[in-house]
């Protein structure tokens, strides 16, 4: 039985997972589960209706990283992880950087280039996320100036399938990524775009957002789970949050 993918190619989460089955060319079915019709399977195989969940054979993963941390195990070859412990550290604190600190700014940022609303975003959010978003460039701007180039960890594994569409996204999101003052991120998210699995990502995502508003992907109510409330309220946002909630416009796990 083929390995399943129930993801989205629009979800940081589900690409990050796929990018590391297709590092480790493993085959298998991506599913799309966040059309409206997909969330009942969703909810059964992860009660919190969130991308990405893997199956393979009787074992189903949730979450990103306990997803390739479960291939690393099941599956050793073309490893993602780097084998020196010290390094092995590293790379999971990076990979925890892109996913808790980078994608709560980007995704809380972005509703209002690919949700279904008229408003504006409440005032200086986009200011709150571009600095925000600088301070944690930096941060990863720091640990991959020592490394080594143009893979801080010898070879393409969990680090870049963390960051990849992360990085990737940030632009066209309005933020302004300076390569002057990143130029390690800089060099590096070059490296990726000319790898042919992390090239292979950004087309699919291309051609998938071309057809999301004719889609049965719900973006009237917005999602919201884990770091991504926590920026909001650390940045002073909660009033919007709740008149979005009072809105009926919210959605939480269960
Ligand atoms: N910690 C989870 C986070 C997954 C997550 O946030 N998934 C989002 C998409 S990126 C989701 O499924 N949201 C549900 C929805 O949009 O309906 C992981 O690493 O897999």
């Amino acid at each position: 039985m083929p390995i399943k993918l129930y993801g989205s190619w629009f979800s940081t989460f589900a690409r990050k997972v796929a990018l590391g089955l297709d590092l480790k060319r493993l085959a298998y079915e991506p599913i799309d589960a966040l059309t409206r019709e997909s969330h009942d399977e969703l909810t059964r195989l992860n009660p919190r209706a969130e991308v990405p969940v893997l199956v393979d054979g009787g074992i189903t993963v949730v979450n990103s990283a306990d997803i390739l941390q479960y291939l690393e195990w099941r599956y050793p070859e073309r490893a993602l992880y780097p084998a020196d412990i010290a390094a092995r550290v590293a790379a999971r604190a990076l990979e925890r950087l892109a996913d808790q600190r980078f994608d709560p700014i980007v995704v809380d940022c972005s509703f209002w280039h690919w949700a279904d609303r008229d408003d504006q975003p409440p005032a200086g959010l986009r200011e709150a996320g571009q600095c925000d978003l600088e301070r944690v460039l930096a941060r990863l701007e720091s640990e991959l100036a020592t490394r080594a180039k143009p893979w801080p960890f010898g070879a393409p594994g969990v680090v870049e399938c963390a960051w990849f569409a992360n990085l990737v996204a940030a632009r066209p999101l309005g933020f302004n990524l300076d390569e002057t003052r990143f130029p390690s991120v800089d060099g590096w998210l070059r490296a990726m775009r000319a790898h042919p699995v992390f090239a292979a990502d950004a087309k699919r995502t291309a051609s998938f957002l071309k057809t999301l508003k004719d889609s049965s992907h719900e973006r009237r109510r917005l999602f919201w789970s884990g770091d991504r409330i926590e920026w909001l309220l650390a940045r002073g946002f909660h009033r919007w949050l709740v008149a979005e909630i009072e809105a009926g416009r919210a959605v939480f796990p269960d």
